[in-house]
């Protein structure tokens, strides 16, 4: 196949992915509930207590059973990264990349698989699933190719000019050692090889915690890692709730560097307790966001509109990269507003894992009760043009789906403004100019993605002024979602993220090692 699937190619494939998607769909649903061990020191590990998971799309489809793993299992997944990492991180990194390479290769072979068992368990369509699964391998590839392409980050300094001695100088970057990686539920599978990858590559060993519940690509990632070779103990599963196996890996203290992605909430939380070890650990968090669209008075409004469809309400609104506030000017307004609401109410619904639907299910019942409140509030402070109830018609009283949501008319102290929703609700409201609509996009505490549309010149004001990460203009196949490795940086700013440096991006390989100065004299 010559069509390479990203973010922005998946809305018009070829047939032929949507044959191979239907046969591995059909494949898996004829075998449900298959049982997933944990992964512990280069083995299956089962515990007594086990965890079934349920479609977002149909709540009786039981998918796959999980371990409730303990406390104990944690330390011992840790205990193993913790003896592995000696050999693994002298291994030459070339020997490294070449195993890493292999285990995304592994990823790719199994994309149809993967990511059907992806679409059923988030109730996300299987272009986004699909699109979830390759990027996932191309996370791990990035990383591989930089170690590559920088040498394993080997850098030959300046010699210092001393009398009657020779001194050679480099730069070295060093694996910190046990890396925990806990993972979300929305890319529950790219989400997690990207942190594992990169850390893998740059010789970490990994403990990986996905979100509670949510482990079937993960554990189908694993397989991969395992027919790709990697040593015993190098990369560890360990699944169940955050409060017991969560809290048991956070406070390992052979943990060495931790990458969290989730809400700012729970990530700012753990965040602070790591911050009472004895000294400073590497933390990377990726968390939320409020992000803006802003359109110009000069925008496309097809493409404008366009764009912030697909941003607002691409899986569900449970993207951190999600447009959840667009601010129009004055003039375009009204036919911004009424054009968003024409394509909304021509969006496909229904269970996503068909060819036919674009728009799925929200992930489970706490997200569909947060669903009702916030169009409640939403009601009571302005007004829904579209959406705001939960849908029941077609089998979707089955699962968890609700109504693509506009809303306007809301004042502009309303709360959720400012509050990640991470559903499918977007508001939008006039603005009299750019500025103003400015300053709203950067008054949040957030800051990680934005879109714009409108002129070229005022494209540059944008990226010059916009407090955000990954930053977009004029794209119709998304104002704000769908970063790819290699061609678009995600990371965010202010409370969205702590790294300052994006993933799938020049910089982020480096933030899983430490330098070392090695400086090596002898007398002329
Ligand atoms: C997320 O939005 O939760 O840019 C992660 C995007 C994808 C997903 C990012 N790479 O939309």
């Amino acid at each position: 196949m010559t069509f390479q699937l990203t973010y922005t190619t998946m809305h018009n494939p070829p047939e032929e992915l949507h044959e191979k998607f239907d046969n591995a769909l059909a494949e898996l649903k004829a075998n449900l509930g298959r049982e997933f061990p944990m992964y512990i020191n280069g083995e299956d590990r089962y515990s007594t207590e086990k965890q079934k998971a349920f479609s977002p799309i149909n709540t009786s489809w039981h998918l796959a059973t999980y371990q409730k793993g303990t406390a104990k299992d944690a330390d011992d997944a840790v205990a193993a990264a913790k003896a592995a990492f000696p050999a693994w991180s002298t291994t030459p990194w070339q020997e490294r990349v070449a195993l890493i390479k292999k285990f995304a290769h592994h990823i790719e072979e199994r994309v149809f698989e993967i990511s059907a068992a992806v679409a059923l368990e988030v109730g996300k369509n299987r272009m986004e699933a699909l699109g979830e699964i390759q990027e996932a391998a191309d996370l791990i590839l990035y990383g591989a190719n930089l170690m590559e392409e920088n040498n394993g980050f080997t850098i030959e300094m300046d010699n210092d000019p001393i009398d009657d001695f020779v001194s050679t100088n480099i730069s070295v970057l060093k694996p910190y050692g046990v890396w925990l990686v806990i993972s979300p539920f929305n890319f529950p599978t790219a989400l997690a090889a990207g942190p594992v990858g990169n850390a893998l590559v740059a010789g970490n060993t990994v403990v990986l915690k996905p979100a509670s519940g949510l482990s079937w690509g993960v554990s189908l990632m694993i397989e991969c890692a395992k027919e790709a070779g990697l040593p015993p103990g190098v990369l560890n599963l360990v699944t169940g709730p955050g409060s017991t196996v969560g809290n048991a890996l956070t406070e390992n203290s052979d943990i060495a560097g931790v990458t969290f992605t989730g809400s700012m909430e729970v990530g700012m939380d753990i965040y602070r307790k790591f911050a009472n070890r004895k000294f400073p650990h590497p933390f990377i968090l990726e968390m939320g966001g409020k992000n803006t669209t802003l359109v110009s008075k000069n925008a496309k409004l097809e493409d404008a509109a366009i764009g912030s469809l697909r941003s607002a309400f691409g899986l569900q609104g449970q993207k951190c990269s999600a447009t959840s506030r667009i601010f129009v000017e004055e003039d375009l307004y009204e036919a911004f507003v009424k054009r968003m609401v024409e394509l909304t109410n021509g969006l496909k619904i229904g269970d996503p894992t068909l060819q036919a639907n674009w728009f799925g299910a929200v992930i489970n019942k706490k997200a569909y009760y947060d669903f009702a409140k916030f169009s409640a509030d939403l009601k009571k402070a302005g007004t829904i043009l579209t959406g705001g109830n939960q849908l029941t018609e077609n089998g979707m009283d089955q699962g968890y789906f609700c109504a693509p949501t506009i809303a306007v008319d809301v004042p502009i102290d309303h709360y959720l403004w400012k509050t990640e929703m991470f559903l499918p609700i977007v508001m939008i409201a006039p603005i009299k100019n750019l500025d103003e609509g400015m300053k709203l996009a950067n008054d949040v505490d957030y800051g990680l993605t934005a879109g714009f549309y409108g002129s070229e010149a005022e494209s540059e004001w944008f990226f010059e002024n916009i407090e955000a990460g990954t930053t977009y203009a004029n794209r119709p196949q998304g104002s704000s979602t769908g970063a790819w490795p290699g061609f678009q940086t995600f990371g965010g700013w202010k409370g969205s993220g702590s790294a300052g440096k994006n993933g799938g991006g020049p910089y982020y390989l480096p933030l899983y090692m430490r330098e070392q100065s090695q400086t090596r004299v002898k007398r002329a």
